[in-house]
């Protein structure tokens, strides 16, 4: 990891150097100032010795890697069927996802972007209170008033999905600050893609919390594209951790698709945040193997052999290879486990749809202000007159509470 102190070396090491990036980081012949730090080999081998997982947890973050896959796999088809309005999710950047969220501490904050739903699920969102949030029915705590894949799990410290790019950057920021100020021991969790690392609001963010060595934990999803825009055309920038010091903060580049590595760097960085010692950004280093969301063709710009690489390095797999070879996870075992899980999401899903009632009418006008206005009262009362006079909303359903 690259420290404040060492930032200077780092950077004139960049500004001297003469070649071809290499698209790693490094130029050829020079010492690449911005490694990516790695723990588990491609093959899933690692030394023991800079395991700093329990096996019991790593088991369970693999169990959460898979159950992740495959909720993103069910939903992306209950789009194509029409039973959901949209999705977007995280297939191939499991590992930075849940290496992250995992090396927190139950009091911190977690700010996601908006392929952070296993994070939300880890702390503690029940799964049917998300997928209720994903038809907007009346188990939905949002009452429908969001597009699907906006969820929010206040008791879990899970703040709501951002949609605008970079907004919930400076909202982490200043809740660790707010915190600091209490003196309270809580570090934020921000997730963006590198696509964000281009917005005023990871400028705001970045500046102020290394100005003020601000508790957070600034984590990149560097998953090589925004929407349809490569990366190569995102930033000059031949890496994301390098942006780390123009604002006088650590950075470090991380391997996003080995949850060893991606957990231990978050460790690292939270505990020199929860120390004082300021806000670390984290590139992790993966990809997004699928579209950008349901309303995306990848097919249109990207094509199929830029992503079979990447396919190799499924962090899934990988993983998977790592507790084999040590013994902690057979075939019969990864059987099972993929079978309970399709079993516990379908299960899911045939509930969340069962369960048909919508949210209340008088939902929309309440919780705007503290109470209605009476501009809110009036509408109300309109569109409940037009309900009732409308033969087609004669279900009981639509009716509210
Ligand atoms: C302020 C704003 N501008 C544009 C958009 C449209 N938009 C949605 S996602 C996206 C790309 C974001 O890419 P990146 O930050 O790399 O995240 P990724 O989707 O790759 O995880 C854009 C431009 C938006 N949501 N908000």
């Amino acid at each position: 990891m690259r420290r404040p102190s060492d930032l200077g070396a780092a950077r004139r090491s960049r500004a001297g150097s003469a070649g071809v990036a290499d698209g790693t980081g490094g130029p050829p012949g020079e010492a690449d100032p911005w490694p990516i730090f790695r723990v588990m080999a491609e093959d899933g081998s690692a030394d023991p010795a800079a395991v700093t997982l329990a096996d019991a947890e790593l088991k369970e973050l693999y169990r959460r890697m898979v159950f992740s896959r495959q909720l993103d796999e069910r939903m992306i088809a209950l789009q194509r069927q029409g039973r959901i309005g949209f999705y977007i999710g995280a297939i191939g950047e499991e590992a930075t996802v849940l290496g992250t969220a995992a090396a927190m501490e139950p009091a911190d904050w977690i700010f996601p972007c908006y392929r952070e739903h296993a994070a939300a699920l880890l702390r503690g969102m029940p799964l049917p209170v998300f997928l209720a949030q994903m038809l907007g029915n009346a188990g939905d705590l949002q009452f429908g008033r969001q597009m699907p894949c906006h969820e929010a799990w206040a008791p879990g410290h899970f703040t709501s999905i951002s949609a605008p790019i970079g907004t919930q950057i400076p909202q982490a920021v200043g809740a660790a600050w707010a915190s600091r100020i209490r003196k309270e021991p809580m570090v934020s969790l921000v997730y963006f893609g590198e696509g964000a690392t281009s917005s005023n609001d990871f400028h705001t963010g970045l500046n102020f919390a290394g100005v003020h060595k601000v508790p957070t934990v600034f984590a990149c999803r560097n998953n090589g594209w925004a929407i349809s825009l490569p990366r190569e055309k995102q930033t000059a920038s031949e890496t994301i951790a390098q942006k780390a010091v123009a604002y006088g903060i650590a950075g470090e580049r991380v391997d996003g698709n080995d949850l060893l590595a991606v957990h231990a760097a978050t460790r690292r960085a939270r505990a020199r945040a929860a120390a004082g010692e300021g806000p670390t950004l984290l590139e992790c280093v993966t990809y997004r193997l699928e579209g950008h969301s349901t309303s995306d063709d990848p097919k249109a710009y990207r094509p199929s052999e830029a992503v079979e690489p990447w396919r190799k390095k499924d962090p899934i797999p990988r993983l998977r290879a790592h507790l084999a070879g040590r013994g902690l996870h057979s075939d019969a075992e990864e059987a099972a486990l993929q079978a309970e899980v399709k079993e516990e999401i379908q299960k899911a899903v045939r509930d969340a749809e069962a369960h048909a009632a919508k949210p209340p009418l008088e939902s929309m006008f309440e919780g705007v202000y503290a109470e209605m206005l009476w501009q809110q009262r009036e509408q109300l009362e309109e569109v409940r007159a037009a309900v009732a006079a409308d033969p087609r909303t004669a279900d009981p359903r639509h009716h509210g509470s």
